[in-house]
């Protein structure tokens, strides 16, 4: 039976898909899909049941799998990674803006992150458009950024002389790998939707190319607040089944840590990418 399928934008970034079984994708659907994820940069299911087989599959339609490093993997399934928060840890993964893997030469396309168990309260997710960041940027902003490449690494966040709290620490692994640093353009061109994307992140980007770390920050910050700017941002709160795709070329995300003494658990499958150019 075909399945009909609505499609309702979040704001500036997203939108929620609702009448789809991702368990049951036909040639259809997923052209469907394809088309919203290229257009709305990160979609919400609602109500999906998932066995992990059932997640892989519907990665491996989309993509070729990418296996974090970094991250612990799920019991018997080593290409699905765990994001997990226990009630007595206080820190979590992801809490802040940023986007994954930008310290890649060819950083991942984006993530399947589906809810198995989620806070009473909070624990929602933010994302923010770099691409509607970049539209509402003026002229002469876009012209400095156009010529500039930005340097990113993992080795401050994944690495042994990391900033991350120790508790965090204790659930990556690999530091000894975390010694990727990247150069990508400051302005990419979206390889999915053709717009300009601002790529630079919180998280993982270092300076500018040529420019010292302290030349760097005062407009590394300014694009940082901008693109945080809640106009170019939405919210997900989940529920059990929910599952988001995004898209780690046009989005940030940032994981609200506001469930102190509650568990959070979600299982994430990350898909390759390519390379990135202005
Ligand atoms: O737990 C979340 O909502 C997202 C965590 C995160 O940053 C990630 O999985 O990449
Ligand atoms: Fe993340």
């Amino acid at each position: 039976m075909s399945q009909t399928v609505s499609i309702t934008p979040t704001g500036a970034v997203g939108a929620e898909v609702r009448g789809v079984d991702l368990s049951a994708l036909d040639d259809q659907l997923m052209a469907e899909l394809r088309s919203a994820f290229a257009e709305y940069s990160v979609l919400f299911f609602r109500e999906q049941k998932l066995a992990p087989e059932d997640h892989i599959a519907l990665a491996e339609s989309f993509g070729e799998i990418n296996v974090n490093r970094f991250f612990p993997q799920v019991d018997g399934y080593p290409n699905i990674a765990e994001v997990r928060k226990e009630p007595k840890q206080k820190a979590n993964i992801g809490g802040g803006w940023h986007t994954d893997h930008s310290y890649d030469q060819i950083p991942a396309l984006g993530s399947m992150l589906y809810a198995l168990q989620t806070p009473e309260t909070g624990g929602d997710t933010l994302f923010a458009s770099t691409c509607a960041a970049y539209d509402s940027l003026s002229d002469g902003l876009k012209d400095t950024l156009a010529g500039l490449n930005a340097v990113h690494s993992s080795r401050h966040v994944f690495g042994n002389n990391t900033n991350q709290p120790r508790e965090l620490l204790a659930r990556f692994n690999n530091a000894d790998a975390a010694v990727q640093d990247a150069i990508h353009p400051v302005v990419i061109t979206h390889p999915l939707s053709g717009r300009k994307s601002l790529y630079v992140n919180p998280g993982f980007t270092l300076r500018f190319e040529g420019w010292t770390k302290d030349e760097s920050a005062p407009l590394l910050q300014y694009l940082y607040q901008h693109v945080g700017r809640p106009e170019h941002t939405t919210r997900l709160h989940w529920q059990v089944g929910t599952l988001a795709f995004w898209d780690n070329r046009a989005t940030w995300h940032w994981a609200v840590n506001d469930y102190q003494g509650q568990k959070r658990l979600m299982h994430r499958i990350t898909l390759e990418g390519e390379s990135l150019s202005a």
